[in-house]
């Protein structure tokens, strides 16, 4: 029996000393110590001895229990020691690792074109205005002298909430704004989003941009028009840029034009880009109407004002040589990282 006591003790140390575990340790203490455990089943059988035999023996089993019980408390606490290093080492951070690089974002080519007009209009001293995109059909239609049958009325052509708001199909609703909340002299230009029904294309598309301007004061003239927006042709296409302006008709002005700007790309003398005219098409432009004038409270008899529409995806793609107006929608990053 004591051989028996000593082979338990060494084992017991054997094996604690090789635990990698507290699974593994806490299992050689149930094989060992445990109810059907190795020492405990010594004790047990004791029964059938002495009682100076088992009092000796009693004694000695005892101090193997102590023994082990100590090896176990020394394996356990080193192991979660080991354990809380090894959590240690897995969490530390190199702190001279190289950082994570940001991809540095570009304007979207629509942003540049708008900054590079506005920062034109702003020089000639208009100030910026803005508006919401989704308006009254009174602002975006009635207010500007657009007829009740007027074909842009149409839901095939215009994206209707209900029959009294719609997503303006123009910019042209703030500068009703503007004339129903400012007094004269007015000098203010509105770019922003515009919606209309149409089937994209590469021509079209149902959400663009529009830059409008608004001139209102004592003594206006078409010839105010024409020198601003000569001057705002060269400032944008160049200085040696010639305009002309033929008529045309929007409901909101009278009379109305459209500017066309001598071609930048070969100067006139006609090319792909001008499709051999040597002139491309920018904007359109009018004496604003007496009755769009009127809504806006301004006093026809001493006030006069001439007014600018010009689309903002044509002009982006004529000085870019983008040939396809659904390119500026896609975000494809090819595309998007040329305009930097
Ligand atoms: C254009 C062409 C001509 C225009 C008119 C007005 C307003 F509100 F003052 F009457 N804003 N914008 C206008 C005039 C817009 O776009 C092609």
């Amino acid at each position: 029996m004591r051989e028996k006591l000593r082979n338990i003790l060494d084992e017991s140390k054997k094996q604690l000393e090789k635990a990698s575990s507290l699974q593994e340790a806490e299992d050689i203490r149930i094989k060992v110590l445990g109810k059907k455990g190795s020492l405990t089943e010594i004790l047990r059988s004791m029964g059938s001895l002495t009682p100076d035999e088992r009092k000796e023996l009693g004694q000695a089993a005892n101090k193997v229990r102590a023994d082990i019980e100590k090896l176990l408390a020394q394996t356990v606490s080193s192991l979660k020691e080991k354990a809380k290093e090894a959590k240690f080492m897995a969490e530390t951070i190199d702190v001279t690792e190289p950082g994570k690089k940001h991809v540095l974002g570009t304007k979207h080519p629509i942003t540049i074109t708008i900054e590079e007009i506005s920062k034109v209009f702003k020089s000639m001293g208009f100030s910026l205005t803005e508006g919401p995109e989704v308006e009254t059909v009174f602002n975006n239609f009635d207010a500007l002298n657009a007829g009740p049958y007027h074909p842009a009325r149409d839901w095939t052509d215009t994206f209707y909430i209900n029959d009294q708001v719609l997503l303006r199909t123009q910019t042209s609703p703030v500068q009703v704004r503007t004339l129903m909340s400012q007094k004269p002299p007015i000098r203010v230009f509105a770019p922003g989003r515009c919606f209309r029904c149409d089937t994209p294309d590469a021509t079209h598309s149902p959400m663009f941009h529009q830059v409008e301007g608004l001139v209102v004061d004592e003594g206006i003239t078409m010839a105010d028009l024409k020198g601003v927006l000569d001057s705002f042709a060269k400032q944008m296409f160049g200085p040696e840029t010639r305009t002309k302006f033929r008529p045309h008709h929007f409901p909101f002005t009278e009379p109305s034009a459209e500017m066309d700007v001598s071609c930048f790309k070969c100067g006139g003398k006609g090319c792909r880009v001008c499709k051999g005219s040597g002139w491309i098409e920018i904007l359109g432009c009018g004496m604003v109407h007496p009755n769009v004038l009127k809504v806006g409270g301004v006093d026809t008899e001493k006030y006069t004002g001439f007014a600018f529409g010009m689309g903002v995806e044509r002009i982006a793609m004529l000085k870019y040589g983008i040939d396809d107006i659904r390119l500026l929608y896609e975000n494809d990053m090819r595309f998007i990282e040329q305009f930097k």
